[in-house]
């Protein structure tokens, strides 16, 4: 790849602003608005991050005016010299450090991403075997609201009430009984690892092909602290990249080799059209650092996070869903432990600068905009900087504010202290 651009003028990087700021004033004041909300307040919503400042300058790069419709070496428009080069390297990256046989990095996100691989692999009517949403699945897994849940037969296991992990057994029974051509696991409130072998297992026994949707995890596993699909004979992994992995929003399927064609026709020409190529080139630095030796630390050290807000929260009282976490996320009953739903806790930790979601608890008897409980996650403070001491702390804020929800004074107290505590670790890329 060579390029001739004279790399001394840089000047227009912030002329891009200045025009901005002139010619939108609207637009320009809400992403300042939003860099200080992100500024002042701790972000625990367990999807999110902060991404990398060259990940911030490939989003705003001049491969968004690029289309590139295609694979490298194969594409339907000319001038792919710079395209087909990142997106080379993103798929080699991702092969190395999730250790795959293939990878399509053009999902536009996870959502696409997903149904990508359901129109490749399957036939419209196949049953897919899947978790269920309020014990941890995802939308995007077959919940009747889904056009995916009306094209396919998706039957869904939940975790035992007891160990909260799923049973193999009844895993078993289903698949039997219901003959899947697909098992498909992987979640986005669940905060167990998950028991890859057993599900290969069972696949096996009915001839299903096998996808884990490792979204939330991505970067838990690229890090090497979480089990890795693809060491348990899985066929097909898919992950979002802008969540633990710390990437732009984007999605990518990995797959063994016999799955590679259909992959990639069911992305493209099956799904979409040109991939967004400034994301591309961002998932490739997003993938570049998490190869490097620091980001197993930054895995490590979400994890530390998490395990230790979650201890400390229920020293103090908070009924934890599974009891605990062992990756980066956990789920607050809310209802028990503080008397108020998901919606007047997330409401309440916004009035001190906490960012949560509201989150359905399994088998929840309250309707999903006032769920019972809320979700919590460490990937963004733990990219801050912030460690073990802050996670004490933050628990103390946490259980204040919401045992004190109704007390303006306390809460105003505890959202000066958060915010003071933030200004000390400022967010990356701002
Ligand atoms: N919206 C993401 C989450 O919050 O888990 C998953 O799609």
């Amino acid at each position: 790849m060579s390029s001739t651009t004279n790399n001394s003028d840089r000047d227009h990087i912030i002329r891009q602003w200045r025009d901005l700021e002139q010619s939108d004033p609207a637009i320009f004041e809400a992403i300042l608005g939003e860099e200080d909300r992100q500024r002042r307040g701790i972000e625990l919503i367990p999807s999110e991050n902060y991404t990398y400042p060259e990940v911030l300058a490939c989003n705003g790069s001049v491969f968004t005016n690029k289309y590139a419709e295609g694979y490298p070496g194969r594409r339907y428009y000319g001038g792919q010299e710079f395209t087909d080069a990142i997106e080379r390297l993103a798929v080699k990256r991702a092969k190395k450090l999730f250790r795959c046989e293939h990878a399509n990095v053009q999902p536009l996100s996870g959502s696409p991403m997903n149904q990508a691989v359901y129109m490749g692999v399957l036939n419209p009517g196949d049953t897919i075997l899947a978790m269920d949403l309020s014990h941890g699945g995802h939308l995007t897994h077959g919940a009747p609201v889904s056009h995916m849940g009306k094209i396919f037969n998706f039957v869904r296991y939940k975790t035992d009430p007891v160990t909260h992990r799923i049973n193999e057994e009844e895993l078993r029974a289903l698949a039997h009984e219901h003959k899947p051509q697909m098992v498909l696991c992987g979640h986005s409130s669940y905060p167990l690892d998950l028991d890859y072998s057993m599900f290969t297992r069972v696949a096996k026994e009915v001839g299903a092909v096998t996808m884990a949707d490792v979204s939330h995890i991505g970067g838990l596993i690229a890090g090497g602290v979480l089990s890795n699909p693809f060491d348990h004979g899985f066929d097909i992994v898919t992950t979002t990249t802008h969540k633990s992995l710390k990437g732009p929003r984007g999605g990518m399927i990995l797959c063994r080799k016999p799955f590679r064609l259909q992959i990639n026709k069911a992305v493209f020409p099956g799904l979409q059209g040109g991939p967004h190529m400034n994301a591309i080139a961002g998932i490739a630095v997003t993938l570049g650092k998490a190869l490097k030796p620091e980001f197993k630390q930054y895995a490590q050290d979400t994890i530390n996070n998490a395990s230790t807000l979650a201890a400390e929260l229920s020293q103090r009282g908070a009924h934890l869903v599974t009891g605990g976490t062992e990756n980066h996320l956990m789920v607050v009953n809310t209802v028990d432990s503080y008397g108020i739903d998901g919606h007047v806790a997330e409401e309440t930790l916004d009035k001190v600068s906490i960012t949560v979601n509201k989150q359905i608890i399994p088998d929840d008897p309250l309707p999903p905009m006032r769920p019972s409980g809320i979700r919590l996650g460490t990937p963004a403070p733990t990219s801050r900087g912030f460690g073990q001491a802050e996670m004490v702390q933050l628990a103390a804020w946490m259980d204040d504010a919401l045992k004190g929800h109704e007390n303006e004074t306390t809460l105003a107290r505890i959202r000066d202290e958060v915010e003071e505590l933030c200004l000390r670790y400022p967010v990356p890329g701002l």
